[in-house]
């Protein structure tokens, strides 16, 4: 249909991926049988079939343990390589990519093999890319900071830190300290809040942590005062709609925010988050979208623009692609 030539069509950035949540299965057992590991399913549909998710927590249960066959610098970049493919079949002209390092050094990966094997990658894509180093909030801030030091002599290769994983019950307060020393270290900053916390956990990340965009951030309609708020200091939010589902943010498309969110005045961008997991890309989400909410053409140039708003990109390539 005509929807989807558009969306097609309309140069994107894409702000909200999670590199390992890319990984498909066919890659997953693939890299497992590269590196010998042992995986606890015994076939590509099988693996398939366990992404059942009744919440955040099964989900990251089960992408925790699909990350353990990146073993090797060759792992991490043909997983970068074959989400750059995509990205750029679905006309994404630029990409800021998280990555989730203590995943892979809890495991013994050196820290060079992740950042080197995912950055090599980037620069070998016709895709824009940059790189945005999360640290897990289930782990204690000692051991974000410690990841950083371990991350510094990589300093060039990221623009920027996040906080991801397990929301409720980790506040962004628990994370101050090592957001005030990346501030200090001019890296950009965000952070997962109000996917599954409440938007007390929005207020925090940007008044604690002082991040420039909100991940997810889709419970923030709950707080009137704080919705106003971001939407006059135009703080962009990422938003994930297939990720939302399939977490059961929102049992249905057709329930989903998008619409009030960006009534709001609020700086909406889509995402795929975790492709691989949640059933599609870029265009799978905006497609989804579209074919469940009261959204049109003006909205699709809306939501593509403000991914070019939101970017961390230099004023003049932001310019080159408004
Ligand atoms: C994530 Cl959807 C989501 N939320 C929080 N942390 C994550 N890590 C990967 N995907
Ligand atoms: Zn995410």
């Amino acid at each position: 249909n005509q929807l989807r030539t558009v969306v097609q069509a309309m140069p994107k950035a894409e702000l909200h991926i999670h590199i390992e949540g890319s990984l498909e299965p066919e890659l997953i057992f693939a890299l497992a049988e590269r590196n010998g590991v042992q995986l606890t399913y015994p076939s590509v549909e099988a693996l398939r079939q366990a992404y059942a998710f009744k919440d955040l927590q099964s989900f990251l249960d089960i992408y925790y343990a699909g990350a353990s066959v990146l073993l090797k610098e060759q792992d991490f970049y043909d997983m970068t390589a074959a989400y750059l493919k995509k990205a750029a079949a679905d006309n994404v002209r630029h990409t800021e990519i998280f990555f989730d390092p203590q995943t892979h050094t809890a495991r013994g990966v050196p820290m060079e093999t992740v950042v080197n094997g995912i950055y090599k990658a980037c620069q070998d894509s016709p895709v824009s890319a940059t790189l945005i180093l999360c640290f897990l909030r289930h782990l204690s801030e000692e051991d974000a900071l410690e990841t950083l030091e371990q991350a510094l002599p990589f300093r060039d290769k990221f623009i920027g830190v996040g906080l991801d994983s397990s929301e409720v019950g980790h506040p962004p307060e628990k994370f101050a300290r090592v957001f005030a020393r990346c501030r200090d270290l001019g890296l950009h900053l965000v952070a997962h809040a109000g996917e599954e916390g409440p938007p007390a956990y929005i207020q925090s990340a940007l008044d604690v942590l002082k991040v420039e965009r909100i991940d997810h951030g889709v419970r923030i309609l709950e707080d009137r005062a704080l919705t106003e708020r971001v939407a006059r200091e135009g703080i962009a939010l990422t938003v994930c709609p297939l990720s939302n589902t399939k977490l059961r943010v929102f049992d249905q498309m057709q329930d989903h925010n998008l619409v009030q969110l960006l009534d709001a005045g609020l700086v909406a961008t889509v995402n795929s988050d975790d492709p691989a997991y949640f059933g599609g890309y870029m265009n799978d989400n905006f497609l989804a979208v579209f074919d469940s909410l009261p959204l049109g053409l003006s909205h699709a140039q809306r939501l593509a623009r403000n991914s070019f708003v939101a970017a961390f990109l230099p004023a003049e390539q932001k310019q080159a692609f408004l």
